[in-house]
């Protein structure tokens, strides 16, 4: 039988690299869009590799960037993918307060030059997944939100991410694409970014474990988020794909932590107990070390928003029931998983 193929964009950043293997892994033929950068940016798909002169490959990457839409006409006219998977992004918050036109042109743009793109080659049979995301909503009306939700965004990012969801409805309701947006929470692994809050604490808290590293430097503790695993969410990129229908549709775990509650996870994880003191920006977390206190985390202003979304927590009733899909990580795993490669890299 013909492999399926599938494009990625964003192949070699968190999720780009879990849903390769999985994709190889059902029989695919994997095509990868990366960046042209100064040094390797592979690394998180260092197992799954190909030589370019290998014969029957089951990954190919291709240089291309979604704000030049040259380069990704010509990659998605020359393979004709079954399935694009678009995961590249900005994906930022912060830093998109910093790099609001980037942000807006590689995620709002670059998704819209991908659906003409599919337009222009007349491939109406490629189905289209955009990586839509839970800062779509904002509200704090709303304590729990799904599909019905109101979006209200707080970031250039959200906003950005805004355009792409819209645009994606747009060209599936005007062209008959098969365009789905997954509206997914917070999803985290051992290859998050070293910047986002999960991935900064616990390679902190292994350093800090090793003597390698005095503090932890964070921002709003009291956020909220519904955190889930990578691993598991790449399963539903696909299952939204193979489905009968387009779809929009929500993938959370129905659950929610605080900033400050996933450091104290991750303290527990290596024996620890973290002692709060003090308010605001004064905020410090000591640990009980060798008989005295040390301190071990620091507010730090540098890493306050200037708008900031407080809270998520999503209410999906699809994983279970629409995809048949549990979810294999809880919190205390996504922890364990996170902390556990950490402290075995850090050493
Ligand atoms: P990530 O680790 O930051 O990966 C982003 C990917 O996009 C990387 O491969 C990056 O390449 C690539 N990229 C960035 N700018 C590009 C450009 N101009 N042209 C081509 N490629 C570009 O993000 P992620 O966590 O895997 O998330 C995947 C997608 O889901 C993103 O669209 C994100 O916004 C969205 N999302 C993520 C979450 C989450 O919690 N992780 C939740 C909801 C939605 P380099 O490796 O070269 O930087
Ligand atoms: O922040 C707070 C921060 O940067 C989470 C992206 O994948 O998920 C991600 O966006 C929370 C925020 O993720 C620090 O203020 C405190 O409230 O890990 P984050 P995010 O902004 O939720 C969504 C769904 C996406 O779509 C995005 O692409 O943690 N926080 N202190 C901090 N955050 C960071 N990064 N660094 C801190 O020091």
């Amino acid at each position: 039988m013909k492999k399926k193929i599938a494009l990625i964009t964003g192949i070699t950043g968190q999720d780009g690299s879990y849903l390769a293997r999985l994709l190889i892994k059902k029989n695919y033929l994997v095509h990868g869009i990366i960046r042209r950068s100064s040094s390797f940016n592979t690394g998180r798909l260092e197992d799954i590799y190909e030589d370019p002169f290998k014969k029957n490959k089951k990954l190919i990457l291709h240089y291309g960037d979604l704000t030049d839409f040259s380069s990704i006409n010509s990659i998605i006219a020359k393979i004709k993918p079954n399935e694009i998977y678009n995961l590249a992004a900005q994906s930022h918050v912060a830093v998109s307060f910093k790099t609001p036109e980037y942000t807006t042109n590689v995620n709002a743009l670059g998704t819209l030059r991908i659906l003409e793109s599919i337009l222009h080659n007349n491939l109406l049979n490629t189905k289209f997944y955009q990586a839509s995301t839970s800062e779509l909503f904002g509200n704090p009306e709303y304590k729990t939100q799904n599909e019905n939700t109101p979006f209200y965004t707080k970031s250039p990012y959200g906003t950005s991410k805004l355009f792409a969801y819209w645009i994606t409805k747009n060209y599936r309701e005007s062209y008959g694409i098969f365009a789905s947006n997954g509206i997914l929470f917070n999803h985290e692994s051992p290859f998050r970014g070293e910047t986002f809050v999960t991935k900064k604490i616990t390679r902190a808290i292994s350093r800090i474990f090793f003597n390698k590293q005095k503090y932890l430097y964070i921002g709003n503790l009291n956020s909220k988020r519904d955190w889930g695993h990578a691993k598991d969410y790449v399963h539903f990129q696909w299952k939204i794909l193979q489905q009968r229908k387009p779809m929009d549709v929500v993938i959370s775990t129905n659950r929610q932590f605080s900033v400050r509650q996933f450091i104290e996870e991750c303290c527990k994880f290596v024996g620890w107990k973290i002692k709060w003191s003090g308010r605001g920006l004064n905020e410090i977390g000591k640990i009980n070390y060798e008989g005295k206190e040390k301190t071990i985390v620091k507010v730090s202003k540098k890493y306050l928003r200037p708008n900031e979304l407080e809270a998520l927590k999503g209410k999906s009733i699809h994983t279970n029931k629409t995809f048949k899909f549990k979810l294999k990580y809880s919190f205390k795993d996504l922890v364990k998983d996170m902390m556990e490669y950490d402290l075995k890299h850090n050493k």
